[in-house]
Formats: structure tokens, C-alpha cells, sequence
């Protein structure tokens, strides 16, 4: 298995998930202006979508959108440690928190936010809707310690987002105080550790 990543990009949550699962697995890390591989691989060959995560099988098959990703990497893991298994109806609430992070926050927010491509007027419309999105999420964990009850992997990925924001110039609001206590929990984890600690040597490179 591959996973194609660019350091602080949200194939950071696929690492995070890696790790957690504790898979065997190649990172290669990908230009994302140039589309270009460290090896000098032409990205588009890899995936037509050109973004991360893209994750390579052993069959050959590249998985891309990080709700399938992380799904793929949850379902190689012990069984039920990183999503419910099959027919268990808590499966779909950490699907639907997926579909919420990547929809509402990620492409909503820290997406528009971290573009070149988008006016400080349009930034400033997308920080309104993900403050309002995670007004939400901070009002559920009010009541429970990961977002569907048990630690899962739509945790792993909204932790990639609330990491993500204040470096983008975005800070939470003081006043969503679940939040920051929330991230240190999944901080203390071994594996968000491992995941951080190689992206920011990563980064700095
Ligand atoms: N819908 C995609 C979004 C992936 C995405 O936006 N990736 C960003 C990094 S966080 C990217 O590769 N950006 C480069 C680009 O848009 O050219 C998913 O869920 O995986």
C-alpha cells in the first residue's frame, strides 16, 4: 500500500489512521503546485483528480476522497477499532460524520481558506460557516469524548481539520472550549504523535 501525501494536507489523517491501524505502508510525498512525486512522477498519471490523499492498493486499484480512504484503512484494522463493523447501525453515524467533515468543514472551510485562489471576502464567508459547523461539533462533545461515542476514524479526520485552521490564520473561538480539550485527547494517542512529529520534519524540508 502507497499513500500519496503532501505534509499538513489532509492525507495527514490518512497517516494518523495508518498508524493507528497499524498497517505496513510506503508514503510518498507529492508537490502538489508542480503535480509532481519526490521521484519525479507525473501526479496526474497517479490519479485524474490530482489531490490527496490518493492511496495506492497492492491490486493496483488508487482509492482517492478521504471518507473512502479512511474507510478502506479502518476496515484493514483490528475489527471495530476504527469504525464499526458491517451491519452495526453506529457504522453509518461515523459514516455520516465523514461525510460532514469532508462536506462542511473541509471543503467549506479549510479548503477555501488555505486557497490562493479565493478572495479575503470569500475567506472571510467560509470562516463564518465552519465557526458555525463547529459551534455543532463543540455542542456534541459536550456530552461525549470522540464524535459518533467511540473513537473512530471521522475523529481522526476532524482532528487533521481543527489542527489545520489556526495554522491557516483561522483560530477556534475561545468560546467553543470542548474543542481544545478534545484535541488533546486524541493528541495523546501514539499514533496522532507518530503522524504529527513526521509531517512537521516533513514540512520544514
Ligand atoms: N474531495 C477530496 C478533497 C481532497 C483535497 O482537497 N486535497 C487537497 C489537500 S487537503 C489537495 O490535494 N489540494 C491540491 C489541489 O487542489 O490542487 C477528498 O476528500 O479527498
Amino acid at each position: 500500500m502507497k499513500l500519496y501525501f503532501s505534509p499538513f494536507a489532509c492525507s495527514l489523517a490518512a497517516r494518523i489512521a495508518i498508524y493507528e491501524a497499524k498497517l505496513d505502508c510506503e508514503f510518498v510525498r507529492v508537490n502538489l503546485n508542480k503535480k509532481v512525486t519526490e521521484s519525479g512522477i507525473d501526479f496526474w498519471t497517479i490519479t485524474d483528480k490530482g489531490k490527496v490523499s490518493a492511496l495506492a492498493l497492492d491490486s493496483g486499484r488508487v482509492l482517492t476522497e478521504n471518507p473512502a480512504v479512511l474507510q478502506y484503512i479502518a476496515d484493514q484494522a483490528a475489527p471495530g477499532s476504527l469504525i464499526p463493523v458491517e451491519d452495526r447501525e453506529d457504522r453509518y453515524e461515523v459514516i455520516s460524520w465523514l461525510s460532514f467533515v469532508t462536506s462542511e468543514i473541509h471543503k467549506m472551510g479549510v479548503y477555501p481558506l488555505a486557497s490562493p485562489h479565493f478572495s479575503n471576502e470569500m475567506k472571510a464567508i467560509s470562516n463564518e460557516l465552519v465557526q458555525r459547523q463547529l459551534t455543532l461539533v463543540n455542542a456534541t462533545l459536550q456530552n461525549r469524548d470522540y464524535l459518533s461515542g467511540n473513537f473512530s476514524i471521522a475523529d481522526v479526520y476532524l482532528f487533521w481539520a481543527l489542527t489545520l485552521l489556526p495554522k491557516l490564520g483561522f483560530p477556534l473561538p475561545e468560546a467553543l472550549k470542548v474543542l481544545p480539550v478534545y484535541q488533546e485527547r486524541l493528541n495523546k494517542r501514539p499514533a496522532f504523535r507518530k503522524a504529527l512529529d513526521e509531517e512537521v520534519a516533513l514540512a520544514v524540508k
